[in-house]
């Protein structure tokens, strides 16, 4: 029945919509004429696909046969966006693809927006796994992003009718996904559970008790306008047993199919936690699984048919990258493979192992670095628990050697006895280990891997985080896009963002400060719409738009923000504020709280309960109004990072490791409201510190007053205005007169306040005066929003890739 024609490459319009209407016709099976979006969707994206498959052969065959080495990318987490645009973009097939679609009868949007987002991620972590495989394919670097597909992504975020945010299963695969491809002739076996016996020749055998089949579904990364398209790997679960026959036929049919249920549990759902401690044996499995399953795949991938590959040249093949801590189990995975599956003595194994393997930390909470029970590893992989005690003792002998003090060696125990720390693991058995900004990479070396850093002071180096400028400035920002080509004379930037640096001089010219200006007046025209359409809310675009997306964590200081804002609120009803001093805002907050995390759960509903309050009172009707959107996810970024002039970056100092959508709000041109955290550091440095609102107190400052012992309820008394805050929240203002609603969130704040929100509150507030003068002042606003353009060229991923490239992987492009 199939009939598709090979692509022919370019391709004019007409030819690329006989290729829709051929994909239509014969594997939708509808008409050009019966056909809906979603159809013209799912044909358009697989003629796509056919358009980028030589160039993914070709990619496969230099990356395997070439001499240069491959990255692999370990990750739980791929936060991919939608697909169809970005692969047109990449592809250079946009100008064909709206010709061919508007030629179909459909509006070429329509078609793009009948995507459905997968959401395999949760946030900062899982988008910049996204970033870096873009940037790595548009560079030329063959690379493997492995990771898994998940049956049910990041939940989808609701809030019910008191404003309780409400997590519903994100089913994304409920209608056909034309972007992955089931390669079940490629699957590999993954085991768990069982014993170890002794062979007689003195070697280790695993009896595992149970196995589960792990079949690849590969994504294509093409690279921007690089020819290069390279494999996103992700792995499913699925049961040998089909069902168990023998319970099939006592008729316990819930028993029949539990081995089933039980395999593919392990693909079936993504841990919506973010930076906090999770420690589930689900979780344990799930890394075993996607690890275990993309070390083999290197294998088979790089030593095609050979049952005994000479593995001592794999470090040559490729090099893997441990996004965290939670792809860690490779490493004794690794050495099992090499000693029980090829035979290698012990010190081959880990010295090939060693050379592997890299270690990217993201957090800074010490909560956050995975630590394993021992007993759950022993039941799980009892040959790994044994190979992770044999290297902890090989560790040990040689900090003693090196002289290193017992006490300290026994702080730095990978394996204590009873748990197993994956981050040491990590440190200790792979090259490099970096942090993601510098401050952060500063403090790995300083505090959380301090030990380490003294003993092996070589390991350690940073590589500051980036964003694509594919998705983040061409894609999400077509407007400025079109003015930063027509400001440097060239579309270079897309592949090249230090260019951005050529609009320094044109800051100073006035004519093209208004055109940067109306174009984000264009963007908050098209958000006001964007809004409508998908929230029902009415957006009143000529206030500031003041945005804070990301996680909710008492760390990143939600609680700050809507303090500060209804601090505002109260003094704008009160009249304390006259009405020609008000700056009109509207504050936008998107955040999904982790579904057991208490406290940042109550944030939302306060959130929401002051949005509801201040959008009833007439008072404040056109100066204030505050929106919780729900369901914060790559698409909403897409929209709102363009549409936004000021964005917060309000972390206690020390705990942000880097953040990403710091450094997309400075490439669309919104000033930053920040601390010094993470990038934000790098962005101040860069964009020049009076193109930055900086407030807060630093790491240092932090420090003594953990110290001195922190008192929150001493502010709490000394700013009236913070007392007013709390105390509306408190006597509930925003809970219809309740009390109690808020009290476990205003108990906190006034005897805990781990991340220290009430002390920063005056000089936060103080901040606001010194944007609101600038914001009276149009032009000069703008300049300095434009200066954040030119001088975030830095931040692009493709400048973190070379970074990784020199610093750690030592791998380079392949040739063409
Ligand atoms: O990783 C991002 C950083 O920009 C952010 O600052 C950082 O918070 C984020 C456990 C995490 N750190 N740790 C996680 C995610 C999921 C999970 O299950 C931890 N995410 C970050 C990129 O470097």
């Amino acid at each position: 029945m199939t009939e598709i024609t090979a692509p022919k490459s370019p391709v004019t319009a007409e030819q690329f919509a006989d290729e829709i209407r051929e994909q239509l016709k014969y594997t939708q099976n509808v008409t050009a004429e019966q056909a809906t979006p979603a159809d013209v969707y799912v044909a358009a994206s697989k003629a796509v696909r056919n358009h980028l498959a030589d160039s993914w052969f070709k990619t496969q065959a230099d990356t395997v046969n070439g001499n240069t080495k491959a990255v692999g990318y370990l990750s739980a987490e791929f936060l991919m966006g939608k697909q169809l645009e970005n692969a047109l973009l990449n592809a250079g097939l946009t100008d064909q693809f709206d010709k061919a679609v508007e030629a179909l009868g459909f509006k070429p949007k329509d078609i793009v927006d009948a995507e459905y987002e997968p959401g395999l991620g949760n946030g900062g972590l899982g988008r910049l796994a996204a970033c870096f495989i873009d940037s790595l394919a548009s560079l030329g670097v063959p690379a493997f992003g492995y990771g898994i597909q998940y049956k049910y992504g990041i939940f989808k975020q609701k809030f019910d009718e008191n404003g309780k945010q409400v997590e519903t299963p994100d089913y994304w695969l409920a209608n056909e996904e034309p972007w992955g491809h089931t390669d079940y002739n490629r699957d590999q076996k993954v085991s768990f559970g069982g014993k170890v016996v002794e062979n007689a020749d003195g070697t280790k055998t695993w009896q595992p008790a149970w196995s589960v089949r792990a079949v690849p579904v590969d994504y294509l990364v093409p690279g921007y306008k690089s020819g290069r398209v390279n494999t996103l790997r992700l792995w499913t679960a699925k049961s040998y047993d089909e069902f168990d026959l023998l319970a099939f036929n006592r008729s316990e049919y819930m028993d029949a199919v539990a081995p089933q249920v039980k395999a593919e549990n392990i693909s079936k759902i993504l841990y919506p936690e973010d930076s906090t401690k999770v420690g589930k044996e689900l979780r344990l499995e799930q890394q075993y699984f996607f690890v275990s399953a993309s070390l083999h795949d290197a294998i088979r991938v790089f030593y095609p048919g050979q049952d005994k590959p000479d593995l001592t040249t794999f470090p040559n093949k490729i090099v893997f990258q441990l996004n965290d801590t939670h792809p860690v189990i490779g490493i004794p995975e690794l050495m099992r493979i090499l000693i029980d599956e090829y035979g290698y003595d012990w010190d081959t194994a880990w010295s090939i192992t060693t050379k592997t393997f890299n270690y990217t930390c993201h957090t800074l909470l010490p909560e956050a670095l995975e630590v394993w029970p021992a007993s759950l590893i022993g039941e799980l992989l009892p040959r790994h628990l044994e190979i992770i005690e044999k290297i902890n003792a090989q560790f040990e002998a040689e900090l003693k050697a090196k002289g290193v003090a017992a006490d300290t060696i026994k702080d730095m125990a990978i394996y204590t006895g009873d748990a197993v720390r994956m981050a040491y693991l990590a440190t200790y058995g792979g090259s490099h280990v970096n942090g993601v900004a510098e401050l952060h990479s500063q403090l790995l070396k300083d505090v959380t891997l301090k030990n380490f850093s003294d003993v092996y002071p070589d390991k350690f180096t940073n590589v500051t985080n980036g964003v694509t400028p594919r998705r983040f400035v061409k894609l999400a920002n077509p407007r400025l896009s079109d003015l930063i080509t027509e400001g440097l004379g060239t579309d270079k930037w897309v592949a090249d963002l230090e260019l951005l640096k050529g609009l320094e001089p044109l800051a100073k010219d006035d004519e093209f400060v208004k055109k940067f200006a109306a174009v984000k007046k264009a963007n908050k025209h098209a958000f006001v719409g964007f809004a409508k359409d998908h929230y029902g809310i009415d957006i009143d675009e000529n206030t500031l738009f003041n945005t804070m997306v990301k996680r909710l964590h008492e760390y990143k200081r939600q609680s700050l923000k809507i303090l500060a804002v209804i601090s505002n609120y109260a003094d704008i009803k009160s009249g304390k504020v006259k009405a020609e001093d008000i700056t009109p805002r509207t504050v936008f907050f998107g955040a999904k709280a982790a579904p057991g995390y208490y406290l940042a759960k109550m944030t939302i509903e306060l959130i929401n309960n002051v949005s509801r309050v201040i959008s009833s009172d007439p008072a404040v009707k056109g100066k204030l109004a505050v929106h919780m959107l729900p369901n914060y996810n790559v698409e909403m970024a897409q929209n709102l990072i363009p549409a936004t002039e000021l964005d917060e970056q309000i972390s206690q100092a020390g705990k942000e490791a880097s953040g990403t959508g710091n450094m997309k709000f400075a490439l669309n041109g919104a000033l930053t409201v920040g601390t010094l955290d993470g990038a934000n550091v790098e962005i101040r440095e860069r964009v020049g510190a009076e193109n930055f609102f900086l407030f807060g107190m630093t790491v240092d400052e932090v420090e003594k007053k953990y110290a001195e012992g922190y008192d929150p309820a001493s502010y709490y008394e000394a700013d009236p205005r913070l007392k007013q805050a709390i105390d509306l929240v408190a006597d509930g203002t925003f809970s219809n007169g309740d009390r109690n609603a808020y009290s476990p969130l205003v108990a906190d704040w006034l005897t805990k306040d781990w991340f220290m929100t009430l002390a920063d509150f005056s000089a936060y507030m103080g901040i606001q005066s010194e944007i609101e003068a600038l914001y009276a002042d149009e032009l000069e606003w703008n300049r300095k929003a434009l200066l954040n353009v030119a001088n975030s060229g830095y931040f692009s991923s493709d400048r973190s890739m070379e970074d990784y490239l020199e610093r750690i992987w030592h791998t380079a492009p392949l040739a063409d």
